[in-house]
């Protein structure tokens, strides 16, 4: 009995809990942080003993703590001697946060499971009554978090940001934070156990304590109004205790200064006219300061002023057809073998990218972190952000879904002031049933909720008719959903020989934009051979000028983002002496020499910018 007790107890608790969270503070990196990140001592938990007693029921609370059901490694220090406590975190190993764990000791690089860290902390607010928040990037996949003995919460989703206030939990002198970071994967999560990428664990994303007054700017939203380059709309939410304030917004460099009234919720509506200004576009990423002010806080960001639409098959940025040349991109720095996270990995990735005249790259197949968000923002590389619904997910499972609905709203908070996102992908390759279109319209309307701005897109499959296997259409009903349609599509590698491209026939949707989110096919850098033998430079080089000149005569068209700007670490990728765990369609091989196929779409690339002459 009193074991259902505590397992209910424990499913209510961590029902109501998962995705409990301060609301998502906007705009970190200008704001008064402290980095957490550096050595954290960790204990590898395969069997979750941290977690789970001998009977495999949650461990009971310890004398002088919080209730936390569950957690004992909370850096707990036993008053009696005697005793027995059979961990030590003074004595365990470090890992490097941000990092995966995988690649930091070879006996973990296939581990999948929990992982508990700690960092010993001493933090002292600038001001007694300052409120202080505590912020990670991103934990894979699961994350627990207790702050001196106290469970702040769990937070689901290996891709996205949270944080907690931590106010009343912090105390002078030293702090022990203690997350459980959990990379199992499942089939009910997001995305499930099939994937095409590595599962790297742990705390791979920046930590940081935030400082805010009583009252501060949580969040806001401040971007052109929809198809309108003259006007200004969004929000500001104010948290506090002091919400009726008026709230001053300026951009300097504009000779703007405008003021919003917040209510008694602390909401502002934004809405007013921008004096003349140089509009953010791909060949000048024009950013301004505009700064927020209350009467305790001045919050800036920079932010770009620019429309996109679609008018028929037309993409509009600024109100001009674009031509997207884009490339796919994993969050990974190659060279490491690991997860990207940083500004010098951000640049590394979107310096290749340039290599190749991109304008556009597609952060596949999960939220990417805010560093590379904002370095292409400042480097006029337009951004389509997707949340990982990828291939077979559990559609119709009502817990699945508010769980990819979550970490949408949580890509979306973060990213929605930045000009060069202008795409929100809600799945990838699903496969057509009633179930699964239900849910990706769920999400839908729930990014045009967050933000009725940008467009939505999905990366879809393609089909051959009945009457001509030769002749390709898009027969999905969420098509009909998405502002553009996109497709993958893999003629020459899993579809047939690379002539195939020229005998294909493709029958789309005229009215709206186009884009191939994939194409592509493997090749081991400096391995040579003819242009029919697979896994060979020319052979991928012969798929991309058969493809560009099939996808060319599509009149929608107007993107691309090829599979892939880097080869990228797949525990799927087993062929011996060439995959060897990696898959191989970067157009750079991992160590980031250019392969053939490279040069084939630069120079697609340097014709496309006339576009659309
Ligand atoms: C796809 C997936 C991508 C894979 C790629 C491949 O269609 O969207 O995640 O990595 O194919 O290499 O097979």
């Amino acid at each position: 009995m009193k074991k259902t007790v505590v397992l209910f107890l424990l499913i209510l608790f961590t029902g109501f809990e998962v995705f409990s969270q301060s609301n998502l503070l906007q705009n970190l990196p200008n704001r008064k942080i402290t980095s957490l990140n550096g050595k954290w001592r960790s204990i590898v938990d395969p069997y979750e003993t941290g977690y789970y007693n001998y009977r495999y029921e949650p461990h009971d609370s310890q004398p002088g703590y919080e209730k936390n059901p569950g957690a004992i490694f909370t850096d707990y220090h036993p008053v009696n001697q005697s005793e027995l406590v059979e961990y030590n975190f003074d004595e365990s190993p470090w890992l490097l946060v941000p990092r995966s764990w995988n690649i930091q000791d070879d006996k973990l690089f296939w581990y999948e499971g929990t992982v508990w860290y700690r960092k010993l902390f001493e933090f002292t607010a600038a001001d007694p009554t300052n409120r202080i928040f505590l912020y990670f990037g991103a934990v894979n996949y699961q994350a627990e978090v207790y702050l001196n003995g106290h469970k702040l919460g769990i937070h689901v989703g290996g891709f996205t940001p949270f944080n907690f206030e931590i106010t009343k939990w912090l105390r002078p002198g030293s702090n022990s934070l203690v997350v459980k970071a959990d990379n199992r994967r499942k089939r009910e999560a997001i995305p499930t156990v099939n994937t095409d990428w590595f599962n790297y664990g742990g705390i791979t994303r920046e930590v940081w304590l935030v400082e805010e007054s009583q009252t501060f700017i949580q969040d806001y939203v401040i971007q052109l109004k929809k198809d309108n380059p003259k006007k200004v709309g969004g929000f500001i939410q104010l948290d506090g205790s002091q919400l009726n304030q008026t709230v001053t917004v300026e951009i300097p460099e504009l000779k703007l200064k405008e003021t919003v009234q917040a209510n008694s919720s602390g909401w502002a509506e934004v809405d007013f006219s921008l004096p003349d200004y140089t509009p953010w576009s791909t060949e000048n990423p024009k950013l301004y300061t505009v700064s927020l002010s209350i009467r305790n806080q001045k919050l800036t960001d920079q932010i770009g002023f620019r429309t996109i639409s679609t008018q028929g098959a037309d993409l509009l940025l600024n109100g001009k057809s674009i031509f997207l040349r884009g490339i796919s991109v994993h969050e990974e720095n190659s060279l490491r073998g690991d997860r990207a996270w940083s500004v010098e990995d951000a640049r590394l990735i979107l310096g290749r990218a340039k290599e190749l005249n991109c304008n556009f790259v597609r952060l596949a197949h999960y939220p990417h972190n805010e560093n590379i968000i904002r370095e292409a923002e400042k480097m006029g590389i337009l951004v389509w952000s997707e949340v990982p619904v990828y291939w077979t997910i559990l559609w119709d499972n009502p817990e699945t879904v508010q769980n990819a609905e979550n970490q949408l709203t949580e890509m979306i908070t973060r990213d929605r002031n930045r000009a060069n996102v202008i795409i929100w992908s809600v799945a990838n390759e699903t496969p057509v049933s009633e179930a699964r279109t239900k849910f990706l319209h769920r999400l839908v309307e729930k990014a045009r909720k967050l933000d009725g701005t940008r467009l939505i897109s999905a990366a879809l499959e393609k089909h051959s008719t009945k009457e001509d296997p030769m002749t390709l259409v898009i027969e999905d009903p969420f098509a009909d959903f998405v502002d553009v349609v996109s497709v993958n599509e893999y003629i020459g590698w899993y579809d047939g020989l690379p002539e195939k491209a020229n005998r294909v026939k493709w029958n789309v949707n005229p009215d709206k934009p186009l884009i191939i989110s994939e194409f592509g096919g493997d090749a081991q850098f400096g391995l040579h051979g003819s242009k029919e033998a697979r896994w060979t430079e020319e052979y991928q080089e012969e798929l991309y000028i058969r493809n560009l000149a099939m996808l060319e005569k599509i009149p929608s068209l107007r993107g691309l983002s090829p599979w892939i700007l880097s080869d990228f670490r797949s525990p799927r990728r087993l062929l011996p002496g060439i995959q060897d765990g990696w898959n191989r369609k970067g157009l750079f091989s991992e160590s980031g020499e250019k392969k053939k196929a490279f040069f084939v779409l630069k120079a697609y690339y340097d014709k496309k910018e006339n576009f659309p002459r």
